[in-house]
């Protein structure tokens, strides 16, 4: 049985990681693969590296067409790391072994220090950050852009204050 399920080569998952503004999603896509009788891909998540995985979608997509080897996951909960692996499968339902892994972590825009609240306290730390009192890293500067725009600065602050005071609410994390 093994010989037959190793027919399909693993799909090769090339991450690329897409932060749509104000929401948390990750879309992944990988290499098409061009057996004749594929039928499509599955997509598989996991909270904890290397095993675990439950599938989360199936994608119906013809041999070698490349424009259906993408998958958007928007069901991420912010600070929270996904580990994802994809498999093919063909028309006699044979299923691939798992692909590579690759993994994902969100944030919330806005909620710079992850406590689950978008408020004063965030705006400062993206104030300090602006004049290199206490600059940010990792996640928490990845939260700091509240835009979007791939900078943080005064216009990510001015767009939180918006949304504290309710004149330009930020879209809801999950
Ligand atoms: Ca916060
Ligand atoms: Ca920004």
């Amino acid at each position: 049985m093994a010989t037959f399920l190793s027919r399909l080569r693993a799909a090769f998952l090339l991450p690329v990681f897409c932060c749509l503004l104000q929401a948390q999603s990750v879309q992944l896509q990988w290499d098409a693969n061009s057996e004749a009788d594929l039928l499509g891909y599955r997509m598989y998540r996991s909270t904890q590296s290397g095993f675990g995985y439950q599938a989360i979608g199936e994608i119906t997509c013809p041999p070698e067409d490349t424009s259906c080897c993408t998958f958007t996951d928007d069901t991420i909960l912010p600070r929270e790391t996904y580990y994802y692996v994809a498999t093919a499968y063909d028309s006699e339902e044979l299923e691939s072994g798992f692909s590579n892994e690759v993994n994902y972590t969100g944030v919330c825009p806005g909620d710079v220090n992850g406590d689950g609240n978008r408020d004063i306290l965030d705006a400062g730390l993206i104030l300090n950050h602006t004049v290199n009192l206490f600059p940010l890293t990792g996640l928490d500067l990845e939260a700091a852009d509240v835009n979007g725009d791939g900078a943080v600065n005064v216009l990510d602050a001015q767009h939180l204050k918006n949304h504290i005071v309710g004149t330009d609410l930020l879209d809801a994390c999950n």
